[in-house]
Parts: C-alpha cells; structure tokens; sequence
C-alpha cells in the first residue's frame, strides 16, 4: 500500500480515466455489435483494461507499440483518437483504415501506434524490426509488443525472443497470460503456468512476473522495466496475469467453455473497481469526481459513436485504393 500512494493523484486519477475509457468503449461496441451495427469480428478488452493502461503511461509519444487482435485497450491508452477508432470498427471512410481494416487493423503512426494484427504472434517480427529500428536509431526509443499466452506457441515467438535476446534489442514483451487461448487453458497447451519461463529458460531474456489486474502494480513494474531497456539493458518479459470478461469474441455460436465459478472469481477482481476502492479508502477523490469522470468519458464513446454512424461507407471504388501489386 505505501508504495501505491507514492503514486501522484493526478497520476492514479489518469490510470482510472483511461481505464474507464476502455472499459465504456468496449461495452458499447459489444452493444453496436451484437445490434448487427458493426461488421466482422470483435475481441472484447474488457477485464484487462489495467495492462494496457499501466504499461502505455510509461511510455512517450515516440516510443512504439505493436498490438494483437484483442487491441482496442491498447490503442486508446497509448492515445488513439475514439473517433477514428470507432469509425474504423463500424466500417466506416472516416476510421483509421479508411473502414477498410475493421477492427484487428487498427493503426496509427503519429502516436506510435504501429497496428493491431489478426493474425497470433505476427506482431513480433513487426516488434523486432521495430526496436532494431530504434536501436540504429541510436535514442532512447523503446518498444513494446502485446501479445497473449497463445501467441507463445508460435515459431514467430521463439524466433524473435532469440533475435531480441543475442542482439539486445530495446524492446518490452508485454503478455497478457489471460489463461487461455480460445478455450484452451495455457498450462494444457504449454506445460507451464508462467509463459514467461520460456524467455528466462529458453533465451536469458529477464521475466517478471505481475498481477495484471493491479493497474498500480502493472504500473510500478512497467516504469521500473522502462527505465532498464531505455538505458540499453535489453529485452525484458513482462507477464501479466489477467483474464477476459467476455468470450473469446463477440460472433454467436462459439461457446465459452470456460468455468463459471472461475469468471466470476476473477469478476471480484475488476481492475477498475480494485483502483476506485483505492482512490476512495484514502480520500483521493470523492465519488461525486468518480461520476463526474464516468459522465465525461459516456460523453466521449457517444460522440466517438455519432461520429462513426454519421460517417458514410467507403465506396466500392475505394477497394482499388492503397492496395499495392508488383
Ligand atoms: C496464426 C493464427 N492461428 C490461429 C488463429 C485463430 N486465433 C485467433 S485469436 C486466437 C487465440 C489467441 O490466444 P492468445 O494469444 O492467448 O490471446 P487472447 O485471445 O487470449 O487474448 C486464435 C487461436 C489466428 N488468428 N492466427
Ligand atoms: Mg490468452
């Protein structure tokens, strides 16, 4: 506790407004969603809201990140525009993709935002050429991938933690261990409860290992992890320990087979309800600025929302555009 306090108001009052950005954001597109309003597949963020938000306030606008298929979390919190983002998800000329990408394909370089990707573990080359990038650079430039427990089963995985590993690239394994990939649960799939033993064992690479629904903890240990790979320390692991609230994705007629009684023990453990008791017990704030928050940022996903309604579909001549051949 004492070290949480440390923590400046105004930096504990951010975490829980992008916190609450995300969560509102992805309850509302699950919502449109399920209304037949939005195309393709989503993969709801909702539950893991404190990785993103812990991890991408360390970061500076330069420094990069790499996102997965579940990465609206990660793009709002590394300072996304929730228009565009909406506009991207509803399909719309106005998103970030010009309607073209969706959802996985979300993308944005002037904040560092280097994309989302649906394909598992096809962010990490993306990741390592990025942080090679940084490193011939010769700045302090950091980058951090986000990936899930599944993607560790990937050749891609093991490639690149060796590359990252022998030549010491500024880069930060940010894994989401949500305990599962799909239905399958990570120690059926891997032989291991901590993915992150595979960094330590199998390339040298440094691993912690943190609970992920502890914005303040995923916050410490993230600055902490930073301020080493800035210096030229190279690659660290990062796990978090999380879970998803919802289904793997929001299509109908894929079952959740997951336990009952595991979800709503890890319900008890909301990340943003865990930071609110915080922010209350020790009069941080009061719960008239908590509402105050919630109503700014409702306001926020509603305007994010009229935006994309109101923008028009990209027209069938737009499909030749911004697609390259040779
Ligand atoms: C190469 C590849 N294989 C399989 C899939 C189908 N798929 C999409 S997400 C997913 C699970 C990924 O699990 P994890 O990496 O743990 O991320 P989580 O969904 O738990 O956030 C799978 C198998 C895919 N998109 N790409
Ligand atoms: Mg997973």
């Amino acid at each position: 506790m004492k070290s949480r306090m440390e923590n400046k108001r105004e930096d504990l009052v951010h975490l829980y407004q992008v916190m609450l950005t995300i969560r509102r954001f992805e309850e509302r597109v699950v919502i449109d969603y399920r209304s037949g309003a939005i195309p393709g597949i989503v993969h709801s963020y909702i539950g893991q809201e404190a990785v993103a938000t812990g991890v991408c306030t360390n970061l500076r606008l330069d420094d990069r990140i790499v996102s997965n298929h579940r990465g609206h979390g990660h793009c709002i919190a590394k300072g996304a525009d929730l228009n565009r983002m909406m506009a991207e998800i509803y399909g719309r000329k106005t998103g970030y993709c010009k309607g073209k990408g969706g959802s996985m394909h979300i993308a944005d370089f002037s904040i560092g935002m280097l994309g989302a990707n649906g394909i598992v573990a096809a962010g990490l080359p993306i990741a390592a050429g990025a942080a090679l990038a940084a490193q011939l650079e010769g700045g302090d430039r950091v980058v951090v991938l986000f990936f899930g427990d599944g993607a560790t089963n990937e050749g891609e995985f093991h490639e690149v933690l060796n590359l990252a590993s022998i030549w010491k690239l500024p880069l930060i394994f940010a894994c989401e261990n949500n305990l599962y990939s799909v239905n399958t649960p990570v120690q059926y799939a891997t032989g291991l409860e901590h993915v992150s033993e595979r960094a330590t064992g199998g390339y040298g690479i440094p691993g912690v290992i943190v609970d992920g629904n502890d914005v303040v903890a995923v916050y410490e240990a993230t600055k902490k992890t930073v301020a080493e790979v800035r210096a030229g320390g190279g690659p660290v692991f990062l796990e978090f320990m999380t879970y998803r609230w919802r289904g793997h994705f929001e299509a109908p007629g894929i079952p959740d087979l997951r336990p009952a009684e595991e979800l709503e023990a890890w319900k008890g453990k909301c990340p943003i309800a865990g930071l609110e008791r915080i922010l209350l017990e020790n009069g941080i704030v009061s719960r008239q600025t908590l509402e105050e928050i919630n109503v700014q940022v409702m306001q926020r996903i509603e305007n994010a929302v009229s935006y994309a309604v109101e923008s028009p579909f990209p027209a069938p001549e737009d499909a030749l555009e911004g697609v390259f051949s040779s």
